[in-house]
């Protein structure tokens, strides 16, 4: 694993899990972790559970004793270790955004396709989408269960960002982060949407905005939010706090999307609500458990939302955990990441998300900062580029 940050965290805790819940063909065993602090790495790698460290992620490339590498680092720096990783022979997982530009993920895209023939799997870090009520609600909407789709609502919100004096971090980086609340936390979302109605978006009309321009220092801060070192010089951010946006899928379906990290008490309010003919979808990470479902052809003085709660064996997941009703958190998303991706590659199968469906989100997120900063006209999201 490279970086041993919050993703490290959240991944390492699935990679000693995921075997332990579900029935894999392999049993995972944490190697090496990489990180550019020694001590701090030392340190994780300790917590973590993994027999070793390395400060140079080449390392892991090289040793013939390492079958998958999991990129847990900022965006920057995810091209040029997935590639190596992929020349290598070395199965790949790596967070999203798949990386700071279309030109890199189209690369990416390419190898990951190209390693596959020679048996090497790779999975873009989506981790929402094994959520087991937004597997189910995709289960739903594929099964008809809200009819035609006639539009696809969906929100990020956070809040980590609200305070002027936050500190600086990677992620109000462009250089290091490729773009703010749009490629952070707007990407889940295009995903899921994407995931769950079963299309693309075609075209988009967005609008970026950066509400809070400079920050204090981190100082030693670590994390999400809190106070900078205001004692220092503040530092430009340049990417957006607020990303808002219109698109049309493929079939013609329109969807909104926000995303802010600035919305004052809502904490993870990660929201995707189906709107069909013949009902509605909807879900809000607050409330990972449950998700809503209303049925517009029930007889018309029962109807409205019904509350499922997706904790039962018939949900997606859920029936490798605990008995009826107790419920999942944030980190078992990334277990059943692990799971899946552990299956695959006992199985000899492609995972999803894929590199070429990570391109396809970072296309939309192309297009986003390009109509913004065109006066939010509408623009295609090029199949085809770069
Ligand atoms: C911060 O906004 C963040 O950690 C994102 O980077 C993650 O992708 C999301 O799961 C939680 O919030």
């Amino acid at each position: 694993m490279v970086g041993y940050g919050f993703m490290g965290a959240a991944h390492s805790h699935a990679w000693r899990t995921a075997h332990r819940f579900f029935d894999l063909p392999l049993t995972p065993v944490l190697r090496t972790l990489s990180g550019r602090t020694e001590s701090a790495l030392v340190a994780a790698a300790e917590r973590y559970g993994f027999e070793q460290t390395t400060t140079r992620w080449q390392d892991l490339v090289e040793d013939p004793e390492i079958d998958v590498i999991d990129i847990c680092t900022p965006g920057d720096t995810h091209f040029e270790i997935a590639m190596a990783a992929l020349a290598a022979g070395k199965h790949v997982l790596c967070e999203k955004p798949l990386a700071n530009s279309v030109e890199e993920s189209a690369k990416m895209a390419a190898a990951a396709t190209e390693a596959s023939r020679r048996g090497i799997r790779s999975i873009c870090g989506f981790s929402y989408r094994r959520t087991p009520a937004l597997a189910y609600a995709r289960q739903l909407v594929a099964e008809g269960a809200v009819g035609e789709i006639r539009q696809v609502r969906a929100q990020y919100l956070q809040d980590w960002l609200s305070d002027a004096d936050a500190p600086m971090t990677w992620r109000l980086d462009k250089d290091k982060a490729g773009s703010g609340a749009l490629g952070d936390i707007g990407a889940h979302i295009i995903d899921l949407a994407q995931w769950i109605s079963g299309q693309d978006i075609a075209t988009v009309s967005g609008i970026l905005e950066t509400v809070v321009p400079t920050r204090p220092a981190a100082g030693d801060m670590q994390g999400l939010g809190g106070k900078g070192d205001l004692s220092g010089e503040r530092q430009q951010v340049t990417v957006d706090d607020v990303a808002l946006f219109t698109a049309r899928f493929d079939s013609g379906v329109l969807g909104s999307f926000e995303a802010t990290r600035m919305a004052q008490g809502r904490k993870n309010a990660m929201r995707v609500e189906i709107n069909g003919s013949t009902g509605s979808i909807a879900f809000d990470f607050e409330r990972m458990n449950e998700l809503e479902i209303y049925d517009a052809t029930a007889d018309a003085g029962r109807q409205g939302f019904t509350r499922v709660l997706t904790t039962e064996p018939e949900h997606p997941y859920a029936a490798a955990w605990w008995p009826t009703g107790h419920g999942l958190g944030y980190e078992h998303t990334f277990t059943h990441e692990i799971a899946d991706l552990v299956r695959a590659i006992g199985e000899g199968t492609d995972p999803s998300p894929s590199f070429e469906e990570a391109l396809q989100v970072q296309r939309v997120l192309a297009a986003v900062e390009a109509s913004s900063a065109d006066g939010s006209r509408w623009l295609g999201v090029d199949p085809s580029a770069p």
